[in-house]
């Protein structure tokens, strides 16, 4: 049997002890390629983290089938899931293209945001995921100051007939979806206490936002974060081997 994304990293964060999601994104400057930097980081970090997130930073200078799948293939070759950060936020035929792609390059999940729906929204990226045994990451509350403007908002919620906060909303999206995650910034811990009531076991919280932005190890583990999506602290330190092993060991404690 296939094993489900949501399966695959609860196992390797299992076996390699390890509950952190390197976002490959920004990369010191250096006078080697984007792709040599990417691949060195990775193979100093490897042995700490559980999985790879790409944003924007990388696929849009190297182009996707070109220098993003080199990354994409050494991550695999260690071992390492890839999640892609492409936050899907459109119609059903453009977001099904768009993970297609996502996918045939070799991505394992692609993030994508409820607030398009489900019908001709993101149907069709979970139709495509779960034909090609990949994951669907949703955003549920983003780390970022203005997060409130948008995943705070009240709505009506037409299945309980009340008025509840978006992020609410979305966490039983993630749930009723069967997604494979929800990502709710670790800036936020009790937003995280709040969701994670609501999502519990069934679906995963990946938490950015840990270091630069302001979020905190502990606080994020202890409100519920599963996993936690480092970027800068890790990739632009002296260190990132260094780096990467203490965020390893501080979410362990
Ligand atoms: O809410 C979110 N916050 C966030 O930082 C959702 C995200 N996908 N991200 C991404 O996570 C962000 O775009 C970046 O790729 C990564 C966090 O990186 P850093 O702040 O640790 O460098």
């Amino acid at each position: 049997m296939v094993l489900s994304f949501k399966q695959r990293m609860a196992e390797l964060a299992e076996k390699k002890d390890s509950n952190i999601v390197l976002a490959l994104d920004q990369l010191p400057e250096d006078a080697r390629s984007l792709v040599e930097i990417g691949i060195k980081i990775l193979e100093k970090t490897h042995p700490y983290i559980c999985a790879v997130k790409l944003n924007h930073h990388l696929v849009l200078p190297l182009g996707l089938f070109d220098g993003t799948k080199k990354i994409v293939d050494k991550a695999h070759n260690l071992n390492l899931p890839v999640i892609m950060d492409c936050k899907i936020n459109d119609i059903g035929y453009t977001n099904r293209v768009i993970s297609e792609n996502y996918f045939n390059a070799g991505f394992d999940a692609v993030i994508a945001n409820p607030f398009v729906g489900w019908d001709d929204g993101l149907q069709p990226v979970f139709e495509v995921a779960e034909k090609m045994s990949r994951g669907v990451i949703l955003l549920v509350y983003m780390s970022h100051k203005a997060a409130w403007e948008g995943y705070g908002q009240i709505v009506h919620d037409p299945n309980a007939d009340e008025l509840k906060a978006q992020y609410l909303v979305f966490a039983q999206k993630a749930l009723a979806w069967n997604a494979d995650g929800a990502i709710v910034g670790a800036t936020y811990p009790e937003k995280i206490r709040e969701i994670r009531t609501i999502l519990k076991e069934k679906v995963p919280i990946y938490s950015p936002g840990v270091g630069v932005q302001g979020g905190e190890v502990k606080a994020a583990v202890e409100a519920g974060s599963k996993y936690l999506i480092i970027g800068r602290s890790i990739t632009l330190a002296d260190n990132p081997r260094q780096a990467a092993k203490s965020f390893r060991d501080a979410a362990k404690d």
